[in-house]
């Protein structure tokens, strides 16, 4: 039994959902509202998510946070989509841990720059600085994939799909391109069985 709690406009959500959609497991799913204070969030996810952001992943009872921690739960679970072997594993981690300091660190925020910061905190020198790292890191994902591996491990997509693109379909919420590798593989994910853009997931209710 899994349950997911999430919301469409957050990528680190949208790559629990995208397994979940991509490997066919039945679940069920609540989109939480961050709009709402914390502690107005509503009941179960306030007291199970740990610290009150999503995803959140309830299986079989057991609360689990932390996007890319869920992915890796989720492949081992499975033992597909990463999980078959160990060494399928070991390079999904370092992805991983790569898309939580480069990728889904500069993509989010400079999206997040350009579409909710109503408060202007992002002005100035902050925009810029996220421009500079995600054009260091869209490079670098283009050069990873310049030997025609299909996905990032191989030629079978795995989590380190899901998460490293988790924010890649709002190109333009973040007034960003991308290099036709990236774009190319950005399509094949797409073109998936079960795909969906994060705003048309079942259960999606965009702001
Ligand atoms: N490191 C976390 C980041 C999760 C995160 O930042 N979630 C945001 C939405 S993208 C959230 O729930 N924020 C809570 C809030 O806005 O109050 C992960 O990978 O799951």
């Amino acid at each position: 039994m899994i349950q997911l709690f999430g919301n469409c406009e957050s990528g680190h959500s949208y790559k629990v959902k995208l397994l979940l959609e991509l490997a066919g497991v039945p679940h069920g799913y609540e989109e939480i509202d961050l709009r709402l204070a914390r502690a107005d969030r509503p009941e179960p996810f306030r007291s199970l998510a740990r610290y009150c952001e999503v995803p959140l992943l309830v299986h079989d009872g057991k609360p689990y946070v932390q996007s890319n921690a869920i992915l890796l739960h989720l492949a081992e679970h499975l033992q597909d989509w990463g999980g078959e072997t160990k060494e399928r594993l070991e390079r999904c981690r370092e992805w991983l841990f790569w898309e939580a300091n480069r990728i889904g660190f500069s993509m989010a925020h400079l999206r997040y720059g350009q579409k909710f910061d109503d408060e202007g905190a992002y002005a100035g020198t902050v925009l810029p600085w996220f421009r500079k790292r995600f054009d260091a890191d869209i490079v670098r994902l283009d050069e990873e994939l310049s030997d025609g591996r299909q996905f990032l491990l191989d030629d079978t997509p795995s989590i380190a799909d899901c998460s490293i693109c988790g924010y890649l379909y709002w190109p333009e919420q973040a007034s960003v391109e991308y290099p036709p590798r990236v774009q190319a593989w950005l399509d094949r994910i797409a073109a998936l069985p079960g795909w969906r853009h994060p705003y048309h997931m079942p259960g999606a209710d965009p702001w």
